[in-house]
């Protein structure tokens, strides 16, 4: 193996920023599918010093989901109005009030800048266990303190390029990108330092196959590189990962990888909350990872989504620390 790494293992059991409960348990299922031990049999000196489980902020609250319909419900008969809720009148309403959970995400995302932060400053490699997606937002901006030119390497089924104002569903999960990237809520785009915290041309998204139309038009608007499943199966993912790295080390001082599990195929990853048919195979996505272990140029990375509550063989877990251990120098021979 290469040089050890010195590894800050960052536990965040946080899931506010998802539309489902349950990522919250992904850090200890990825623990206890036998991380630390994989990453000493590769060669990384971890202590359990290195461990660090984020508190969660008191602000926390978890509203119940509220039931799809009263019990009493009855149809309506035509003409008579609709004593439920309008769904569209959501569009009617100020935008941070679309954004679900902000106080707690942001919040979380404060305390896990500055843990990243610290870590990176003391020449540490942050590896973030999530959580949902909305992580990010902490992660990158704690980099952003140390990287004044980060490369980001997205992997992902979605973009995560929504705004209040784009969001098909409030989930901040869905709009961490764009606020890296400077657009959107103030509170989450101005959080750990100034906007942006990483320029488009840094960034390059991988997986994709389900985008809503405003992150279609963000993409287009910034000139943001994307490997889409389509642009993977014409290519190879060799190919893709050629270019990828070459586009993320160009004139950055650090790379990020940011893995949200729902890049792969559902049938590898089941337990994750907004699966998408046609992912990356097992292989495709342990190529990637390989593939960056060659290159030497990883400077911190982030596994989300993992929601061990949507399956029942503890797979998805599996499959992280499988993935964790090639980025971080496991080969096969
Ligand atoms: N994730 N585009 C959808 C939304 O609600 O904005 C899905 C987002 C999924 C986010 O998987 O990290
Ligand atoms: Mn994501
Ligand atoms: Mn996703
Ligand atoms: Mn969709």
């Amino acid at each position: 193996m290469n040089k050890p790494y010195l590894l800050t293992v960052i536990s965040v059991p946080f899931d506010l920023g998802a539309g489902l409960r349950g990522a919250s348990l992904g850090p200890d299922a990825i623990l206890q599918a036998g991380l630390a031990r994989r990453l000493q049999q590769i060669g990384h000196a971890v202590e359990a010093a290195d461990f660090v489980r984020l508190p969660l902020p008191p602000t926390r609250g978890r509203k119940p989901t509220p039931p799809a319909a009263p019990a009493t419900a009855q149809p309506l008969l035509p003409g008579q109005a609709s004593t439920q809720p309008d769904t569209n009148a959501n569009a009617l309403v100020p935008p941070a009030s679309r954004l679900k959970h902000l106080d707690e995400v942001a919040a979380i995302n404060r305390e896990l800048a500055h843990q990243v932060a610290a870590s990176a400053a003391g020449g540490r490699f942050p590896l973030v266990l999530g959580g949902d997606h909305s992580l990010a937002i902490g992660t990158i901006s704690g980099l952003a303190q140390v990287h004044r030119r980060l490369g980001v390497l997205w992997f992902d089924a979605h973009s995560d390029l929504n705004t209040a104002e784009t969001s098909p569903s409030g989930n901040i999960h869905g709009m961490s990108l764009s606020a890296l990237l400077g657009k959107g809520h103030e509170r989450l785009t101005q959080l750990g330092g100034a906007a942006p915290k990483v320029r488009p041309e840094h960034v390059v998204l991988i997986g994709l196959r389900d985008l809503d139309p405003g992150e279609k038009a963000l993409i287009a608007a910034e000139g943001i590189r994307c490997f889409t499943m389509h642009d993977i199966d014409m290519l190879g993912m060799a190919k893709v990962m050629e270019e990828a790295i070459r586009i993320v080390s160009r004139d950055t001082d650090g790379v990020h990888v940011s893995f949200d599990i729902d890049s792969v195929d559902p049938v590898e990853a089941p337990g994750t909350g907004t699966p998408v048919r046609g992912g990356l195979s097992y292989r495709e996505a342990h190529l990637a990872l390989e593939l960056l272990a060659e290159a030497r140029i990883v400077t911190s990375a982030e596994f989300v989504e993992v929601n061990p509550t949507l399956e029942s063989d503890g797979r998805t877990a599996k499959l992280a620390v499988d993935l964790i251990s090639s980025l971080l120098g496991e080969t096969i021979l």
